[in-house]
């Protein structure tokens, strides 16, 4: 087995340097749509579906060679297999009319910026969802599940003291086969490993890895998936008190509803599609609510992606997938994870920090960002010298004043505050330059690009993230005088920092770049110093991999609240429930602090819990409506069938600006157009509904009918919502506004953002 792998490792490399003049194998996944099993799942449905799978390889390949080819059999909910295939073989099985694409099994990766291992500390202040708990039941027996890294069991988070027996709907297990096994308990109810999709990529167990071997089970050894897990579903964890930073209750969105891990990411993060699908067709067939995906690649065809795959499945079914945006802010057009049915988060800061004072010698106080538990010696100001003019003889101040490996003269540095500037290297690794150097303390500016976005982080020394024109003023100080001094305060806890949320600059932007009349993301979450458990220790981590979980938690209580409600309704709920503004009252802003942000940043907006268990109108979607979609975007007929489990015919016509989207977006307007909505009434009895609109700038937007009268619960009612260009040459660039359903006593604000641009 060993020596095969490495051939075909050897092989494929080979290839890389020579032209490929011998057969070249890759592993892909052949995706063949859904299986039309009927009921309750039998062994002989599984085995008629494997037989096919082997059947139809065969009669390419020969049997002798799909046997071996084949190393997943996609049988449950998603239908399709992974093989190790040579390129004429995937190109020649694409052309099978029952597949509906062969891709290759690409690594995706995690959506996290930074990781540290750290202690305990308070996880309140952030969002309060204090009452959306109370009133959902804590997410009381909604089943979460976490697409990451596996999970740490003996985590505080998962522990079950007080859950109740196990829902009897759950078919899932935990691999506790070997001594890094995970056992179950009542709170972590499912651990499962999917390494097949890796292996057959990397050519290597993710055990037999010479730079990180990880055993073969669903335990975390990275961190991250015991982070993303507890956000959305940990329970509390009381009294950690750690450096004095604070004394809190760490715990997840839906803090007693049930998870389970399925652990598709391996040494350092790398998730292969194959494992992807293995694990979502899995988590479906065991009875899960919630899914959660920290992860993605790069933006790619809604059924070549097996995110979008696994994740059309499981919404069919009736399961909110939420998945993480990117970051690869802040540039647009940077969103991953864009297909309808998935409810991708976008990633912002809460309204706390971890402040430090400097104090210079001139007497000027700035405020800056650290995460460290060192603190200067003595309590009076020390020396204090720009990076810049302490580098080498050899090296370039340009160099140095990015603090980078060995460009900073210990002769001038020891003993003193440091200033360094960000980029290139990672931040915390310029503190540790700074240490060696003998620096006392570091000082950390932003560039012009980075502004006012800093961070807390676990620095090895006394030191202060701060502004770039904080920053400016610290160099110009340092200029004004022969000996500039400054100190640097222990760092503490600040809650109620304003203002907040701001989104953070590494979240990535629409416009979607795949569909673009749909808006992605969808909504943002914190994201930004986010503390969770990683093993039996907490950790402070940011990217939308931290938001992602939020999102998942907050949908978790509204499953537990409205076990009836589709996947999109929850996520109506929460997306026109959300915020367009700040904690100072204004609309959220992006991190660089100059701009406003828009719907590219945020989708609907900031996530609102309370507001969103009680919404009263959403806009629903089915499993019609997702096929209408893709009739729209040009599926084919034959593809479409094998996407649901009957024969579909497309409509005679669909105009995509129509699919009933919680937010509006037409990117190609001529002059005018006049789309349709449909709300359905999940309040109370004889509402009545009146429409506001904001239009966006040089265009007209207009509703019919401005009322909406509700009698009964369920009852749908359509608007159309005409959309008019005030003149010609009008919204050349995207323009945003919104319309806004209230209620007469203005209990509920149903609130969708309108972005429009001229053809
Ligand atoms: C998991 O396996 C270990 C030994 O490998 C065993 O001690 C433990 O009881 C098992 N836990 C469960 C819940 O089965
Ligand atoms: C500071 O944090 C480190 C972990 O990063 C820990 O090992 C150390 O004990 C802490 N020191 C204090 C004084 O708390
Ligand atoms: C500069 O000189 C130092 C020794 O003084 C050496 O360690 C370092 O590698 C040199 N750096 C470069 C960029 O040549
Ligand atoms: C901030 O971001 C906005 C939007 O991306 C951009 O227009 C502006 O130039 C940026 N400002 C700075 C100072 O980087
Ligand atoms: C950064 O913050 C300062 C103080 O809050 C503010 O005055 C400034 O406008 C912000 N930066 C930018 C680029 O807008
Ligand atoms: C899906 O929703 C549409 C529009 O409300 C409705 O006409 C259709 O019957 C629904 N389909 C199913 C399968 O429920
Ligand atoms: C505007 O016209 C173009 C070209 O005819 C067409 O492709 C596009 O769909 C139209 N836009 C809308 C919103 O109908
Ligand atoms: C709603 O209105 C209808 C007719 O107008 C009436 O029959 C019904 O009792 C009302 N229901 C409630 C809950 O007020
Ligand atoms: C798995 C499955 O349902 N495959 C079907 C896909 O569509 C083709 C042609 O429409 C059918 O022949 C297959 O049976």
């Amino acid at each position: 087995m060993n020596s095969q792998w490495f051939i075909l490792l050897v092989s494929f490399l080979f290839s890389l340097c020579l032209s490929p003049a011998f057969a070249l194998k890759k592993s892909y996944v052949v995706y063949l749509g859904g299986h039309s099993h009927g009921h309750e799942l039998t062994a002989e449905d599984l085995d008629r579906a494997t037989n096919s799978h082997y059947e139809l390889l065969g009669s390419y390949v020969g049997s002798e060679r799909a046997k071996e080819a084949i190393f997943y059999s996609y049988t449950r909910h998603i239908n399709g297999f992974a093989a190790i295939l040579e390129e004429e073989e995937a190109e020649a099985i694409s052309k099978h009319p029952e597949v509906v694409s062969v891709f290759l099994n690409r690594a995706r990766k995690l959506h996290t910026t930074r990781s540290w291992e750290f202690l305990g500390l308070e996880r309140d202040g952030n969002i309060g969802i204090a009452s959306a708990w109370k009133k959902a039941r804590y997410g009381e027996d909604t089943i979460i599940a976490n697409l990451d890294t596996g999970v740490w069991p003996e985590s505080q988070s998962f522990n079950d003291e007080g859950m109740g027996p196990v829902p009897s709907r759950w078919k899932g297990s935990c691999q506790n086969n070997t001594k890094a096994g995970v056992p179950c308990n009542k709170k972590l109810i499912g651990a499962k490993y999917f390494d097949k999709g890796y292996t057959a990529a990397v050519g290597k167990r993710p055990s037999e890895s010479p730079s990180a071997s990880e055993s073969p089970s669903a335990r975390d050894d990275n961190g991250h998936g015991t982070h993303t897990l507890s956000t959305a579903g940990g329970g509390f964890v009381p009294g950690a008190n750690v450096f004095g930073f604070g004394i809190g209750t760490a715990k997840g969105g839906s803090p007693k509803a049930r998870v389970a891990a399925y652990k598709v990411c391996w040494n350092g993060g790398l998730c292969y599609d194959a494992d992807v699908v293995a694990a979502i067709d899995e988590a479906i067939h065991d009875g899960v609510d919630v899914i959660s995906i920290s992860l993605g690649g790069s933006p790619l065809d809604y059924f070549v992606d097996s995110i979008s795959i696994g994740s059309f499945h499981a919404a069919t079914k009736g399961i909110v997938v939420v998945c993480s945006a990117g970051n690869e802010g802040p540039y647009l057009q940077t969103a991953v994870n864009l297909s309808p049915w998935i409810f991708t988060v976008a990633a912002s800061t809460i309204d706390r920090s971890f402040t430090t004072i400097v104090a210079l010698g001139n007497k000027k106080h700035i405020k800056g960002e650290s995460f460290s538990n060192k603190t200067l010696l003595k309590e009076s100001f020390y020396p204090l010298i720009d990076a810049a003019s302490a580098h080498l003889p050899n090296v370039s101040s340009a160099d140095s004043k990015l603090c980078l490996h060995n460009s900073l003269d210990p002769e001038k540095v020891k003993g003193k505050i440091l200033v360094c500037i960000i980029g290139v290297t990672g931040r915390v690794y310029k503190g540790e330059v700074a240490a060696l150097a003998g620096a006392v303390g570091m000082i950390l500016a932003n560039n012009v690009y980075s502004q006012n976005e800093t961070f807390a982080d676990p620095h090895v020394l006394p030191a202060a993230h701060i502004s770039y024109i904080d920053g400016e003023q610290v160099l110009s100080y340092i200029k004004s005088t022969k000996s500039p001094m400054a100190y640097m305060t222990r760092s503490r806890t600040e809650l109620g920092i304003k203002p907040a949320p701001v989104i953070a600059s590494f979240s990535s932007r629409g416009p979607n770049v795949i569909t673009p009349v749909i808006l992605k993301p969808d909504i943002t979450a914190p994201g930004v110093n986010i503390i969770a458990a990683t093993g039996t220790s907490f950790a402070m981590k940011s990217g939308t991999s931290m938001s992602c979980p939020h999102i998942s938690g907050i949908a978790g209580l509204l499953k537990t609240l409205h076990p009836d409600w589709s996947p999109a309704a929850i996520k109506s709920a929460i997306m026109t429930s959300a915020s367009y503004r700040d904690n100072n009252g204004e609309p959220i802003s992006i991190n660089n602090g100059s701009a406003k942000a828009t719907p590219f940043d945020y989708g609907a907006g900031h996530v609102r819990p309370n507001t969103a268990m009680d919404p009263g109108l959403v806009y629903d979607l089915n499993t019609t409506d997702y096929l209408n979609f893709l009739c729209a975007i040009g599926y084919n007929k034959a593809q479409i069938a094998n996407f649901s489990d009957k024969p579909y015919e497309c409509p005679e016509s669909f105009d995509l600006v129509d699919f009933n989207y919680p937010s509006i977006t037409v990117p190609n307007l001529n002059s005018s157009v006049t789309l349709t909505r449909r709300l359905k009434n999940v309040g109370g009895l004889n509402v009545t509904y009146n429409a506001v609109v904001k239009s966006p700038p040089e265009i007209t937007v207009s509703v019919e009918p401005k009322t909406l009268k509700f009698e009964t619960s369920l009852e749908e009612k359509e608007f159309k919502v005409t959309l008019k260009a005030n003149k010609a040459g009008a919204a050349t660039d995207y323009v945003f506004g919104s319309l806004l359903w209230t209620d007469d006593g203005k209990k509920h604000s149903v609130r969708s953002p309108i972005v429009v641009k001229s053809a």
